[in-house]
């Protein structure tokens, strides 16, 4: 489908496509299995200017926004998911950044996050506060021009990988959520280290870890918007890059498909190949066809939200939901359509099936995100 990508967008993506097959799919298997944090593909992705597509040109960006980094995200998760993610939270981590810093957090923190020369990471999950995200902890208290954080955020992807951190924590714990704020803070800071990398799933040479804060001194200067901000600032990052995670599913859905086809093509049963028989036509219809429509509400809801428009929380919740069922159920098939083979570590659709999964939970838990969707429903019912 024609989706009047500018000559820009459509080098982006055709960029994104080549280092993916060139460099990634090579790798992507030993990379899964050895756990391994992809540094190698990291700086092939930024000598070819792919971490500053959504920064503006002032920091040493490319100027575009969501929809380019979808674009680039989604052709990165064709080829392998784990590397995906590695780049798209350093996205999520400067998301914080770019929607509320002052000009002077801006000037320092994004000209290397665009050149690639450093990565960012979000911190705002902790082990009692997964999806109810105004229950964290983690506290900052005001000491003279500093503030002093103390807490533990769990599964933060790029941890220990990234330099550049955005961290929630809470100034004011009696005021719940609107006693949030959020900290820009640096790897190498006394009292920050980190727990040990988690054993996962899926996405397996990604990162995650602890964060740790032991009486870690920040500096107020780093401090993101004003006190008791935190939660939106949460939220309106989220809003911006769930649209992500929908084009990290696409991406991994199109791969599977592509292995599926192939497969169904050289596979021969009965003295036909399977691509002959209904049931499996069937199946890569329908393949294609969920992954089409997620494609095309994804790169929708990333242009919604580069127009600048006010509130994106529903259409950015529904897409990441659509296209991450969608993944699920499109990885799942995929291994059907390949048997055996598919469930065998030999092909890559077994992978893909397990990176899968992660996108129904992560940056929200699919049922997070119909509480989003129905809330704002309801919301603007009643308003009318
Ligand atoms: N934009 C702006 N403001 C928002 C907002 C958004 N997207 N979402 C919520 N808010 C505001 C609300 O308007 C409310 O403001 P008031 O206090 O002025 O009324 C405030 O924030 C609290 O909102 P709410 O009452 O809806 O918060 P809840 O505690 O009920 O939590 C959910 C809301 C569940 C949606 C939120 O906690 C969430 O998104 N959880 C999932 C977190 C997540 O994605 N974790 C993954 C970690 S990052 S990988």
């Amino acid at each position: 489908m024609d989706y009047f990508l500018t000559e820009e967008q459509q080098m982006i993506r055709d960029l994104a496509r080549q280092i993916a097959q060139e460099k990634i799919v090579p790798v992507r298997a030993e990379l899964d299995e050895k756990e391994e944090f992809p540094w190698e593909i990291m700086k092939v992705l930024a000598e070819s200017d792919m971490c500053g597509l959504y920064i503006p040109e002032v920091y040493g960006g490319m100027g575009g926004g969501c929809f380019e980094l979808c674009l680039a995200t989604e052709e990165i998760s064709r080829a392998c998911g784990g590397v995906a993610v590695c780049y798209a939270a350093s996205g999520l981590g400067t998301y914080p950044i770019l929607l509320f810093g002052n000009e002077a957090q801006k000037q320092k923190y994004l000209p290397d996050i665009a050149s690639g020369k450093k990565l960012a990471a979000f911190g705002l999950t902790e082990s009692e506060a997964g999806s109810d995200a105004g229950g964290i902890q983690t506290t900052a208290v005001a000491d003279g021009d500093h503030y002093v954080l103390n807490g533990t955020k769990q599964w933060i992807t790029n941890g220990g990988e990234a330099d550049t951190y955005t961290v929630v924590a809470m100034t004011d714990k009696v005021k719940g959520s609107r006693g949030a704020s959020t900290f820009i803070v640096e790897k190498g800071w006394e009292g920050f280290s980190f727990g040990k990398k988690e054993k996962k799933m899926g996405i397996r040479c990604s990162s995650t870890t602890e964060l740790i804060f032991r009486n870690c001194r920040v500096p107020k200067e780093n401090l993101l918007a004003r006190e008791g901000m935190g939660f939106i600032v949460a939220m309106k990052t989220l809003d911006c890059t769930r649209p992500g995670i929908g084009a990290q599913a696409v991406g991994i859905a199109q791969g599977a498909l592509d292995e599926a086809l192939s497969y169904a093509r050289r596979r021969v049963q009965f003295g036909k190949p399977i691509s002959s028989f209904q049931a499996i036509q069937h199946m890569l219809a329908d393949m294609a066809t969920q992954i089409e429509a997620a494609r095309a509400l994804v790169y929708a809801t990333a242009r919604h939200v580069d127009s600048g428009a006010r509130n994106v929380s529903k259409v950015s919740a529904m897409c990441k939901l659509f296209a991450a069922d969608m993944c699920m159920k499109v990885t799942t098939d995929a291994v059907q359509i390949l048997g055996g083979y598919g469930y065998m570590r030999e092909y890559p659709v077994e992978k893909m099936m397990r990176d899968a999964k992660i996108t129904q939970i992560y940056e929200g838990t699919n049922q997070i995100q119909r509480n989003v969707i129905a809330l704002q429903l309801i919301k603007e019912s009643a308003s009318k």
